[in-house]
């Protein structure tokens, strides 16, 4: 890429509009699937069709005409795409060669269309046959001690796939089943418990119509969830304020023209998205809110005090909560100084966000990687929910907490029992209903794996999904140790990294995406996911197969476990390979209550929802109650030596080009870079402090005493960002993250928060000024 593609300006219009319908036209076109991709995208999000391979975000009982996003449409693109990687594409690349591309060029190559095993001889990756592959793959785990085995999902796979992958790996004899949501949501799965009795969000698109106020952390919905963007319009049409908390001004969160209205496409209205925007500083949002809750406090004291109306909801607060009293005094004695300069946000600013909490009836509170993704991510979840049980804001109509889910299917997953936890898993029924032992030790993290992994602890690898090796931090120590790995086997659409780098033995076994008819067992088949608000869809593939070679994800999992796993009459693994609606019946069965009906129930529209004891201010917490937790902490980084001097707190995130470590292009159209994704955004002070220019290019150096950890060649860039902080690409600055540096309980990479310094390598254009 020459300097003259690269350019850098502020983009100063909203999201969605004209340049989003662009955007979309020329991926469809680049994809080669200008017609089908039209045809297809008519089924996504509906109640007959495909969910979305992109975002979890709810899939409405009357969906939109187009119920989709410019980014759901680049997702259906990608994966339907007429481009293909067959066997010939692995024969003319040895592995070692393909280690050189980037991750853009191997997943554009395209879908994967055959079985492939690595030949040591000619390190080139070769075709076998399905049936040498897991008859392989199964006499290489059977070698092993279950323990040294990994098993990863990444969030797509679909409840009959995941729960056939737990069944499998609890009957091989471990719990190592780490997924996506160990790098992701895992904070809320561990925060939320303690708090609400819930591990996952309580809000549904009917609480988005009642609200009266929400409140925004640390989510780019814009690029993230494009389709909420639509409730959030709705919302700001009723006049509900939404209150933002970011570091960056996220053009999505400013405001939105929706492509889907032809009067606001031709006359370019836009809705203000956010009413009050405050920058807070990366990882300040425990602080911040904390402000708000002292804010409340106090003024509820001096309501008390006078004997006028409270502000604080007192009745639910006695018959609904414990803890209140030791919070208050925490906020009561925590000084606004030390919440300013946690926070980087002013009194009147937190004050002014206090009162607007205060007016409205009904609250939700939104949030994703933002408050997840740091070394105190589980305290600032818990930090939100005492925020909203100080008025009543959790079991009522119109407010909530609304974690927004990453990958399409990843809070399904667990539902279905993929957790290393065991205490998570309905384990005695398993062994009810299979006939087995189930293991109790603890199953690995995601962490966990890659310690393992690098200490040679783990032997083998399988991937359902994902893109491990590139999404996890301290890429350069995880690629030497992966390439030591016995056996690495990838249940994947399309080339990635973690194919690339392999061990011993290494498989590469190509699977069907969802929008994909599947035809396993000569019938038509369908599954089954569950979306942000706990919503469970079916969902029916509609373009004819990549591949007469790729198989569905249930068949490729049933017929391993046929091959690995002893014979056992319970567990019928030929039949779920080729009917999974016998797959359905047996989820029923391990989860009568969530999943009564199931086959009947998930072609509702809009889904059929889960349970929700939270929702109806039932606490299934030890106390029997609603939890206030004090924070230990308002300090998103103990690593941090000094958040000031010449320190900056990097957060790592997604441009509106990629998904995950998919980079479809080299555009971030929001945030105004093009051409590059090699770019490291800072304030403008920072920038002349450090003797830098716009332009220059830097190394980018984690500041941590156990080794060097550097990414070179990112250019500075001035954004609108707190000082102090800046901002870089993912999977591209994973090198700069510590493996240690996660969140304390749930183990998730603080990838929001690494502490890095900067050195100068050439001045703008490479001048060498
Ligand atoms: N198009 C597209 N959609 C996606 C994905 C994708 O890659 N592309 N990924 C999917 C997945 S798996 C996930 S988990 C979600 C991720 O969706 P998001 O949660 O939106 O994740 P990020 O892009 O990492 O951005 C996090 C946002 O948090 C802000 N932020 C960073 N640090 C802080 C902080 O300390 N405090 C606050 N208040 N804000 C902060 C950033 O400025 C950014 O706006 O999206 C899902 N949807
Ligand atoms: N520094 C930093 N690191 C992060 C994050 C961050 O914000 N910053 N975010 C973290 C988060 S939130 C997440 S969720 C993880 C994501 O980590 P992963 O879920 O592991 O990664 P993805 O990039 O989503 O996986 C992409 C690959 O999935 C395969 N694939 C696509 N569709 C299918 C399918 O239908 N079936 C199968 N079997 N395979 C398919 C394709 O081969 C593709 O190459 O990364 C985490 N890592
Ligand atoms: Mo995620």
């Amino acid at each position: 890429m020459s300097d003259d593609d690269i350019h850098i300006e502020e983009y100063d219009h909203p999201a969605g509009g004209w340049g989003s319908l662009k955007s979309l036209g020329s991926i469809l076109l680049e994809e080669h699937v200008a017609l089908a991709g039209a045809r297809a995208l008519m089924h996504q999000n509906k109640p007959d069709g495909y969910a979305c391979v992109s975002c979890a975000w709810a899939k409405p009982a009357a969906p939109h005409r187009f119920e989709f996003c410019e980014n759901g449409a680049k997702a259906t693109a990608w994966e339907i795409t007429a481009k293909r990687a067959p066997p010939e594409f692995f024969l003319e690349h040895t592995a070692r060669a393909l280690e050189g591309w980037r991750d853009h060029d191997l997943e554009g190559q395209g879908r994967l269309t055959a079985p492939l095993r690595w030949d040591a001889a000619t390190d080139c990756y070769v075709e076998v046959s399905w049936e040498s592959a897991l008859e392989e793959i199964a006499r290489e785990l059977r070698a092993l001690e279950p323990s040294e085995a990994v098993f990863y999902t990444s969030g797509r796979a679909s409840l009959e796939a995941s729960y056939l992958y737990q069944l499998m790996v609890r009957m091989y004899g471990c719990n190592n089943l780490p997924d996506s949501s160990n790098m992701c949501h895992e904070s809320t799965s561990v925060a939320l418990p303690k708090t609400i009795g819930a591990s996952i969000g309580t809000v549904t698109l009917e609480d988005f119509d009642q609200t009266d106020c929400i409140f925004f952390f640390g989510q780019n919905v814009g690029t993230s969830s494009p389709r909420m963007l639509h409730q959030l319009q709705d919302a700001r049409r009723r006049n509900v304020p939404i209150i933002t908390f970011n570091p960056l001004r996220e053009p999505g969160l400013v405001s939105f023209a929706n492509p889907q209205s032809p009067t606001e496409m031709l006359t370019a209205a836009e809705t203000q998205i956010s009413t009050q925007y405050h920058q807070v500083r990366t990882g300040g949002d425990a602080g911040a809110i904390l402000g708000l809750c002292k804010a409340l406090i106090e003024s509820d004291d001096d309501c008390a005090r006078q004997g006028i109306p409270r502000v604080l909801d007192t009745a639910f607060i006695a018959e609904h909560t414990h803890g209140f009293e030791a919070f208050a005094a925490c906020a009561r004695s925590t000084d606004w100084f030390d919440i300013e300069r946690a926070s980087g946000l002013g009194r009147e600013a937190l004050t002014a966000a206090a009162a607007q909490y205060a007016r409205a009836r009904a609250v939700i509170a939104i949030y994703g990687m933002g408050l997840t993704q740091h070394r105190n991510g589980v305290e600032t979840v818990q930090m939100l929910t005492n925020l909203l049980l100080l008025r009543g804001n959790i079991g009522k109509l119109g407010a909530g907490i609304c974690p927004v889910r990453g990958h399409s299917n990843v809070q399904g997953q667990r539902t279905v029992g993929i957790t290393e936890k065991p205490e998570l898993a309905p384990l005695e029924k398993l062994e009810e209903l299979y006939d087995f032992e189930a293991p109790r030790e603890k199953g690995l993290t995601t962490v966990d794996a890659c310690e393992g992994i690098i200490a040679g602890r783990v032997r083998a690898f399988v991937g359902l999904g994902g893109n491990f090796l590139r999404a996890v931090p301290e890429t350069e120590r995880m690629e030497k140790a992966w390439r030591r790995l016995r056996l690495t086997v990838q249940i994947a659409t399309k080339p990635n990294r973690s194919q690339i780098v392999h061990g011993d033995i290494a498989y590469i076994l190509p699977c069907l995406g969802r929008i994909e008819i599947d035809r396993t067992g000569g019938i038509e088949q369908s599954v089954s996911v569950e979306d942000s608000t706990s919503c469970i869809h079916a969902s029916r593939g509609v373009t004819e197969p990549a591949s007469p070679l790729a198989r569905s994800e249930p068949w490729i999992i049933a017929t391993l476990a046929a091959a690995l796993l002893p014979p056992n009459a319970r567990a019928p693994w030929e039949s779920w390979a080729s009917d999974y609606a016998l797959v359905r019946l047996a989820i029923e069965r391990t989860y009568p209550d969530i999943f009564r009906d199931f086959e009947q129930r998930r072609w509702q529209p809009g889904g059929f929802a889960r349970p929700l004891p939270a929702r109806q201010r039932i606490w299934k917490t030890a106390s029997g109650k609603a939890n206030f937790i004090v924070p230990t902490s308002l300090d998103a980084d103990p690593d941090m030596a000094s958040p000031e001097g010449n320190v900056l707190r990097l957060m790592t995130l997604r441009s509106n080009d990629q998904f995950n470590t998919t980079v479809y292009g080299y555009d971030d159209r929001f945030r105004g870079v093009s051409g590059t994704r090699s770019v490291l955004m800072m304030n403008t002070d920072d920038i002349a402090r450090l003797g830098l220019h716009d332009g220059d290019l830097i190394v980018a150096a984690t500041v941590a005493d156990d080794m060097k950890r550097e990414v070179g060649g990112l250019r500075v860039t001035a954004h609108d960002i707190p000082r102090g902080c800046a901002a870089a690409y993912y999977p591209e600055c994973n090198p700069l993250l510590p493996l240690w540096h996660h969140a304390a309980e749930s183990k998730v990479p603080a990838a929001k928060s690494i502490p890095i310094r900067v050195r100068k390598v050439s001045g703008p254009r490479g001048s060498g000024s």
